[in-house]
Order: structure tokens, then C-alpha cells, then sequence
């Protein structure tokens, strides 16, 4: 019918590998078109592309997800429960283990999509009712360390101030049967200090608005946040979308199904430790001006306003100024946080351990910070960008430079993709000797005078012509923006950052303490051994994009979201995926299952394997373009043909079980 829109028209493609051309500007009319019929997610082949909607859509129930149970990934609409799906059954059929990577700048999306796969499991996967426990637990460790390790930002009203990766185990069946969580460098600066517009991690909030009035009243809290010094920085208790009464009552009841719930003094004496005060003495030394609920005046009097100085044998106790007392008081509060957050994430994983581990699979879900800039950035986003600078090249790693290298290796014709490699960022961060990790640790072990612009100084001499570093003397010449003395700006892959070098030492001597101490946690190695982790599995990956900045619905920013699809290399995915193939085998694997299709090959193919599946596939009728024979393994263009092939040898299963069933019948 001549002006009839076809629903290519309408809705746009749901894969970009069939898109007409591969220009920005018509992935980007792709994108936008979907996006304003409300399709917020879009294939790039096994990839998906999701697009923050900042509305409530009604997709995702118990019917959307029987419906994605157990189909071919194209023959839905795409959808995050196609993807947790695919992933799953892939598990189950070569029981292997698996990570889903979902990344994306600070407000794109990421931890909203990461509970929505951990609901598609615990909803979706068969379950008995012994199990069900384990998966309430499960689902109920997101409310309780979204309170505690979330907060509001100038970015996301619900911003993830710690790195998550969850592992989700499954027996043989396909149960979930237990959780392991991994978390990453928690923000603990912000507990005493919030910049304007900011708030401190929602626990506090909660437990003063939502808290009963008993319970209030024994922690001697005030109704009212605007009482507390930690609470009050950043100028907004009150946030629109956050209704912390309610999301008290979800907590209160999640802690109580993990069974922890005394935590709530520990909160209330971090609120109670930032209302102390300090007065100085007539030589300026501090002194404590008011008491603190239930803990012995003459000790914290001590503990916040003296140091304790080991001498031969005696102990000396130097006074502190006002300025020290104030920084004793906001470590010590730091450190309570901490070890609190530590220490529910090890209790979740005792509730959530798998009583059998000895036949089970995982499905990783790595929720981190997204990549983030604000007008002050600091050592906390100094480590978060660094962090998805990393995710980043394990992106490139496991894509872009592994899927071209296979094609060498497997002797494919291939036409090379360009693309930027983010390696040399990673190498300016983190190399040994010479990187911004080592020099800011050397500086820290330094004895003597060494501070945050001695610091700066030493990167200055180190790095300044490093293509990717640049220093306040080089600012002007480089992007005409100047900066201030104690900056140093960093040019990430998604963009740039001006870091001020305040707090740096300070910071990162509490990282290389720990460290020291249970010699585990530095931030640089614990990130290497996620890697490791990870590089081990299976691949999945979710592209979330920011719609636009001011959290609006239906608001498509086409100059915010073409960044983030040139940063995050989505074009170039593409180009791979397009030249590329979607499926591969090792011809033993291939042949093993799909032999009984062809009569040459059943039941046994006398000869090499290669040559075993080029009888096969051309038995079932594949055209020459559909697939090309490598070294070791056979590479498949479009998945379609491997569905045609998958549907071909379950009917040929049914069969021969019918035929065994009529031979052995009487027996
Ligand atoms: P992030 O995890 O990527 O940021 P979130 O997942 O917290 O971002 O998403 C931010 C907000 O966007 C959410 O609180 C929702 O209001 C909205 N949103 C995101 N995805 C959806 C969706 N699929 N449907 C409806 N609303 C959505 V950060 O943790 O700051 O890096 O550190
Ligand atoms: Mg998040």
C-alpha cells in the first residue's frame, strides 16, 4: 500500500548490525526515533544499547518475562530480559560461567538494569520452596546497600557511591542457589562532607525521617536532619523523587530477612560524633564542648583531642589544635562507616552462601560509579574514572582487539577496524614505577615534608608530556582552559577531568593503611583481580546512555547521547559486528552436536572434524556467505542460521527418542 509506514518506519531497527549505513548520524536517528515510541533498548548483535527513559515503562512484570523465558534472542523485541535470558540458557546448555558488564556514565542507567536482571533470575529461574529463602535474600541485599551506599549526587538522585560485583549461583538445574558479593572502594569522604546540592548516604536520612519514635528516642535522635552537622553540607535534605519514610519501612524489613538489625546505633553515633564540638584552651589546644550519648566523656576527650605518642617506654599524649581535633573526629566517623559497610556486605554473602557449591555456575552482574565530572573532582573521582577507564579497556580487550586477533589467528579475511585504545590511560594511571598510582604511593610512604603539591610537583616533572596529562603550565597552550595551581587535568576516553590534588595523600594513605594492615584491599589490585574474575567468563554487555542531564522524561540530548556513543565506541562495535561473525565453534563441538542432522556424519564421521561439519552444513543447505571454516573452529554470520540449525536438531531429537521409544517397546 503506497504510504503505508513500514514498522522499519515506525519503530525503527531493533539491531544496529542492519542498519542501512553505519554514519553517527544514522545510529543516532535510529536511537532517537525508538526512543520517542518508548523502545529504550536496541541490539548491536548480543549487545545491548539502553537509553535512560527517567519514566516508569510498563515492561517489566511477570508476563514480560515469561514471554522472554527460554526464546531465541531475535525473535522479541529486544529487552534486558532477553539478554539476562540468553545469557542463562547459554549457562545451562554448556554450563559455563558467564558476566553481564554494564556500563555507563553516572546516571545512564546501570544499577537500575542490574536489579532488573537479578528480579528476571529470582522470578523467572524454576525454583522450590527450600530455595526461595536464598533468593529473597538475594533480591532483599539491594534496598539495604542501596541505603547504605548510595546517595544523592549532582548527577543521579540515586548514586552508587561503592563499586558491586554480584555473583549469582546456579546448580545444574538452572536454580539460583546462592550470591557472593565484591565491593569496591566505598566513598567514605562523604559521610562527613557533602558538597552543595549533595546529600550524605541515604541511611542517615531515613533513620531520622522514617525511624519509629521509640527507637528515636533510645538512639537520642531529633526528627530532623537539619540537626546534624553531617546531614545539613549540602543544603538538600529533601529530595522529590526520594520518599525516605518509605524507603525506611523496605530497608528496616530487608535487614530483617538477612537477619541484621542492630545497626542503627552505629549510625546514630556517627550522626551524634559529627555534632561534637571543640573549644581551645588558652594556648589554642582543643577541648570537647559537649558529651556524647553512652560513651565515657574523659576518653573521647582524649581520643579526638590528643595524639598518643609512643616513647621508649612511656606514652605521651600531644595536644591537638581545633583543626586536628575536627580531622580526628571525621576519620574516626569515616572509619565507623567503613567498617560498617564492610561488614553488613560480609554478613549479606554469609546469608546468601550456597550450602552446595559443588556442582554450580555463576552469572556475574558488575554494577560500579559511573565515569563522572563535577566542578571540583577530587581523589574519590580521581579512582571512580579510573575504574571505568579499566572497564573500558576490558571492553576493547574482549571485543574490538580479541575478535580481530581471533579472525588473524583463525586465518578469516578480515578488514581491519580502526579504534581508539584507552591502554595508554590505564598505563598513565597505573603502571608500575612510573604511573600516577605509584608516584602518589611513593609520596605517601615518603618520610619527611611530602604533600599534595609536592605530589603535583612530582607528576609534573614525570608526566608533563604525557599526550593525555596535562599541567597547569601546559593548560593554556593545550585546550586553552586554564587551570589553578594545585590541578592537574587528566584527558580520559570519555572525556576530560581537572582533578585538585587536595586531600590526595590524605586519602590515599588511608587505601595504603589498609592495605598494609590485611594486605588485600588497594584499590589498583583489587581492580586486576576483578579483571582476572572476569576474563575468565563468558561476556555480555550492557551500553547505558544518559538521555540528557536535568533527569527528564522524554528528553532526547542528541549532542550529550553522540558523545556517549563515540566514547563508548559503539560505532566501532558495530563495524566488527558487521564484517564479523556472530557465532564460532571448535569444529569437534559443533559436529559432536549437530551430527545426527546429516547421514554422512551419523553416528559416527570417520575423518577430521573440519571436514565432518563442511558435509554437515552443506547437507543442511548453508550458502556459501552464511559461514567460513577457520583453523580450529567454524565462524557463522547471522545467528538466524544457527536457530534454523538448533530448531532443525531439537526436531531430530524428538524423533530419534520417538524411534528408541517404538524399538524398545515390549522389553
Ligand atoms: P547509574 O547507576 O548508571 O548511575 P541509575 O541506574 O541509578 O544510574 O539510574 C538513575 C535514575 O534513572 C534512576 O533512579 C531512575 O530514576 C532512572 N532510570 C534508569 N533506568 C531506568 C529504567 N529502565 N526505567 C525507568 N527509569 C530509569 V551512578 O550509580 O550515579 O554511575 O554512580
Ligand atoms: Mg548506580
Amino acid at each position: 500500500m503506497e504510504g503505508a509506514l513500514t514498522a522499519r518506519d515506525r519503530v525503527g531497527i531493533q539491531d544496529f548490525v542492519l542498519l542501512d549505513e553505519t554514519t553517527d548520524a544514522a545510529f543516532l536517528s535510529n536511537l532517537k526515533k525508538r526512543f520517542s515510541k518508548d523502545l529504550i533498548y536496541t541490539y548491536i548483535g548480543t549487545l545491548l544499547v539502553s537509553v535512560n527513559p527517567y519514566k516508569e515503562l510498563d515492561i517489566y512484570n511477570k508476563k514480560q518475562m515469561d514471554l522472554y523465558m527460554g526464546v531465541n534472542f531475535f525473535e522479541l523485541p529486544p529487552h534486558i530480559y532477553a539478554l539476562a535470558d540468553n545469557a542463562y540458557q547459554t549457562m545451562l546448555t554448556e554450563f559455563n560461567n558467564h558476566f553481564i558488564l554494564i556500563s555507563g556514565e553516572s546516571g545512564a542507567g546501570k544499577t537500575e538494569a542490574s536489579k532488573k536482571i537479578l528480579q528476571y533470575y529470582a522470578v523467572s529461574c524454576p525454583s522450590t520452596t527450600l530455595l526461595n529463602t536464598v533468593r529473597d535474600k538475594m533480591l532483599m541485599s539491594n534496598p539495604v546497600l542501596e541505603a547504605f551506599g548510595n546517595a544523592k549526587t549532582l548527577k543521579n538522585d540515586n548514586s552508587s557511591r561503592f563499586g558491586k560485583y554480584m555473583d549469582i549461583e546456579f546448580d545444574s538445574q538452572g536454580d539460583a542457589v546462592g550470591g557472593h558479593i565484591l565491593n569496591y572502594l566505598l566513598e567514605k569522604s562523604r559521610v562527613v562532607h557533602q558538597n552543595h546540592g549533595e546529600r550524605n548516604f541515604h541511611i542517615f536520612y531515613q533513620l531520622v525521617e522514617g525511624g519509629e519514635d521509640n527507637l528515636l528516642h533510645q538512639l537520642g535522635l531529633e526528627r530532623d536532619s537539619q540537626h546534624y552537622n553531617y546531614l545539613t553540607q549540602g543544603e538538600c535534605a529533601i529530595v522529590s523523587s526520594i520518599n525516605d519514610r518509605n524507603d525506611w519501612k523496605t530497608v528496616k524489613n530487608a535487614l530483617q530477612i538477612i537477619n541484621i538489625d542492630h545497626l542503627f546505633g552505629i549510625i546514630a553515633s556517627v550522626l551524634h560524633l559529627g555534632n561534637v564540638q571543640f573549644d581551645s584552651d588558652s594556648k589554642g589546644h582543643a577541648l570537647l564542648n559537649n558529651n556524647l550519648l553512652g560513651v565515657d566523656a574523659r576518653s573521647l576527650q582524649e581520643s579526638l583531642t590528643f595524639r598518643k605518642i609512643e616513647a621508649r617506654q612511656d606514652q605521651v599524649l600531644s595536644p591537638f589544635t581545633i583543626d586536628h581535633a575536627i580531622y580526628a573526629r571525621d576519620a574516626l566517623a569515616k572509619a565507623i562507616y567503613g567498617q560498617t559497610f564492610t561488614w553488613l556486605v560480609s554478613r549479606i554473602n554469609e546469608s546468601m552462601e550456597n550450602k552446595d557449591p559443588s556442582r554450580k555456575t555463576v552469572i556475574g552482574l558488575l554494577d560500579i560509579y559511573g565515569f563522572e565530572v563535577f566542578y571540583v573532582n577530587s581523589f574519590e573521582q580521581f579512582c571512580i574514572n579510573y575504574c571505568n577507564e579499566k572497564l573500558q579497556q576490558l571492553f576493547i580487550q574482549l571485543t574490538l582487539k580479541a575478535e580481530q586477533e581471533e579472525y588473524e589467528a583463525e586465518d578469516i579475511e578480515w578488514e581491519p577496524v580502526q579504534f581508539f585504545n584507552n591502554k595508554i590511560i590505564c598505563d598513565l594511571v597505573e603502571e608500575k614505577h612510573r604511573g600516577i598510582i605509584s608516584i602518589l604511593d611513593e609520596e605517601c610512604l615518603r618520610p619527611g615534608d611530602a604533600t599534595d603539591l609536592t605530589f603535583l610537583e612530582r607528576l609534573e616533572d614525570k608526566m608533563g608530556n604525557h599526550p593525555h596529562f596535562v599541567t597547569h603550565k601546559l593548560a593554556d597552550k593545550m585546550t586553552r582552559k586554564t587551570l589553578e595551581r594545585g590541578d592537574f587535568r587528566l584527558l580520559h576516553y570519555a572525556g576530560e577531568v581537572t582533578y585538585c590534588v587536595v586531600g590526595f595523600l590524605d586519602k590515599n594513605n588511608d587505601l595504603l593503611y589498609r592495605n598494609i594492615k590485611d594486605v588485600a584491599t588497594q584499590f589498583k589490585s583489587s581492580l586486576l583481580k576483578l579483571t582476572e574474575i572476569l576474563m575468565a567468563k563468558e561476556a555480555w554487555y550492557i551500553r547505558c546512555l544518559k538521555s540528557n542531564e536535568s533527569k527528564q522524561p522524554g528528553q532526547f540530548d542528541e549532542a550529550l547521547i553522540r558523545h556517549q556513543v563515540k566514547y563508548l565506541g559503539l560505532m566501532e562495535h558495530l563495524r566488527v559486528r558487521r564484517a564479523g561473525f556472530a557465532y564460532r565453534r571448535k569444529y569437534e563441538v559443533f559436529l559432536k552436536r549437530y551430527k545426527p542432522l546429516c547421514p554422512a556424519t551419523w553416528p559416527h564421521w570417520n575423518g577430521v572434524p573440519a571436514d565432518g561439519v563442511e558435509v554437515l552444513v552443506q547437507h543442511l543447505g548453508y550458502f556459501p556467505n552464511e559461514y567460513k571454516m577457520g583453523r580450529t573452529k567454524i565462524f557463522i554470520r547471522h545467528p538466524r542460521t544457527l536457530y534454523a540449525t538448533e530448531d532443525a536438531y531439537e526436531k531430530c531429537k524428538h524423533e530419534l527418542a520417538t524411534k528408541l521409544q517404538a524399538k524398545y517397546k515390549g522389553y
